[in-house]
C-alpha cells in the first residue's frame, strides 16, 4: 500500500488537491478514518467531473459530495484559499505528524507517539535510529526515494522484468501487476504483485514456499533489496530496477516499495479485483454487492442469506464474473475510479 496518493491532473485539480490534503489530516493526525474516505470520496467524484466546477451547488450534485464540501469549494473558489487547510498548515502539532506518517512504517498512532516525544523530523528520526523499528528504519534510509512516484515507463520496465523472472522460478506462475499501474495510472507509487500457482487452492494447505522461492529468486539477482516483512502469502519490500537489465538508463533508479502476495489459485480474481482498486472504488462496488445480496472482499464473493449470513463461495473465473453476480456492468480498470 503507498503512502501518498498522486496529485489529481484534471480540470479541478485545485479542489480535489485540497479534498485530498484534508483526507491526510483526518486520517493521520485525528485518525478519522471516516472522514478520510468520505473526502477521498468526494475527490474521487469530483475527478472523474468533465466540466470545470464553478460553485459548491454545482459540486453537490455530484455522489459524496455534501453541504460542507460543497462550502468548502464555495470558499476555495470566491478566496483561492481555505482557511482550514492554512490552520493545518500552521498547526505545528499537525503539520508534525502528517509528516511523520510520509514514513513507511509510521502510522498516526506512532507518529503522534514520536511527536508528544519530541521527534518531529528527519533529523530527529536520525538521532532516535535505534529506537526505530526494522521497518521505520528502512523508510527512513529512503525516505526520498519513497516519495518519488514511480513513472509509468519504469513500472513496464519493472513488470516485463518480474514477469520474466517469475517465468525463470516456474513458468506455470500467474502474475499480475495491479494497483494504480493496471488502472492506467501515469505514475505508482509503489508495486503491488498478486501471483498464484496451479499447486495452491483454498483446498490446500498454505504454501509459502511459492512465495518465498520467488521473493528468493528476486533477492538473488539482486532486483529485491530489502525486507520489511515476509510472511506466508505476504511479502513487503524494497526493490530497484538495475542499470544491467536497462542498457538505455543513464542513471541509478530509485530504490522502491514492492508488495508481493500469493493468492489461492480459485480465489485469483476476487483478489487481483481487490488489489487494483482504486480504494474508493473497492467500497463502492462492496456496497453495491451488499444491496443486491451479496458479501464481497478480497478472497471471495459470497450470497447472503436471509438470516444475513454468508454462504458458500461463488464460483469466479474472471473479474467479469464478478461483476455479473451483482448485475454491475463490466468496467476496465482504467474506469474504476469511483
Ligand atoms: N486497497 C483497498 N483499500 C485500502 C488500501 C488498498 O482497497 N485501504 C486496494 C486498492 C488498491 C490496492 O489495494 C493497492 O493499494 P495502494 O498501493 O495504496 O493504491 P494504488 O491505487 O496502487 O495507488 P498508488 O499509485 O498510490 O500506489
Ligand atoms: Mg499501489
Amino acid at each position: 500500500m503507498s503512502k501518498r496518493k498522486a496529485p489529481q491532473e484534471t480540470l479541478n485539480e485545485g479542489i480535489t488537491d485540497f479534498l485530498i490534503e484534508l483526507a491526510n489530516y483526518e486520517r493521520n493526525v485525528n485518525r478519522a478514518v471516516h472522514k478520510y474516505n468520505a473526502y477521498r470520496k468526494a475527490a474521487a467524484s469530483i475527478s472523474k467531473y468533465p466540466n470545470k466546477i464553478k460553485s459548491g451547488t454545482e459540486a453537490k450534485k455530484l455522489d459524496g459530495v455534501g453541504k460542507t464540501i460543497a462550502e468548502k469549494i464555495d470558499e476555495f473558489l470566491t478566496t483561492g484559499k481555505l482557511r482550514k487547510i492554512e490552520k493545518i498548515r500552521g498547526d505545528e502539532t499537525s503539520s508534525s505528524i502528517n509528516f511523520l506518517t510520509r514514513v513507511t512504517g509510521i502510522g498516526p498512532a506512532a507518529a503522534r507517539k514520536f511527536f508528544e516525544d519530541g521527534v518531529k523530523t528527519l533529523e530527529d528520526l536520525k538521532n532516535i535510529e535505534h529506537k526505530l523499528n526494522h521497518h521505520q528504519q528502512i523508510g527512513l534510509k529512503y525516505f526520498e526515494d519513497f516519495e518519488k512516484r514511480i513513472p509509468r515507463v519504469e513500472m513496464q520496465k519493472m513488470e516485463v522484468h518480474i514477469l520474466k523472472e517469475l517465468d525463470v522460478v516456474d513458468p506455470v506462475y500467474i502474475g499480475t501487476i495491479c494497483g494504480s499501474y493496471r488502472r492506467g495510472a501515469e505514475s505508482s507509487g509503489d508495486i503491488d504483485i498478486l501471483l498464484t500457482h496451479p499447486d495452491y487452492t483454498s483446498e490446500t494447505e498454505k504454501q509459502p514456499k511459492l512465495l518465498h522461492a520467488v521473493v528468493e529468486h528476486l533477492e538473488s539477482i539482486g532486483f529485491i533489496t530489502e525486507t520489511l516483512s515476509k510472511g506466508d502469502t505476504k511479502y513487503m519490500g524494497v526493490c530497484q530496477m538495475q542499470l544491467k537489465d536497462d542498457p538505455e538508463a543513464t542513471e541509478e533508479y530509485p530504490h522502491r516499495r514492492i508488495d508481493i502476495r500469493i493468492i489461492p489459485k480459485d480465489q485469483y480474481f476476487c483478489g487481483v479485483l481487490y488489489f487494483t482498486g482504486s480504494d474508493v472504488f473497492n467500497k463502492h462496488m462492496r456496497t453495491h454487492a451488499l444491496d443486491m445480496g451479496f458479501t464481497l472482499n478480497e478472497y471471495t464473493i459470497r450470497p447472503l442469506g436471509v438470516t444475513g449470513m454468508a454462504g458458500e463461495p461463488l464460483l469466479v473465473d474472471s473479474e467479469k464474473d464478478i461483476f455479473d453476480y451483482i448485475q454491475w456492468k463490466y468496467r476496465e480498470p482504467k474506469d474504476r475510479i469511483e
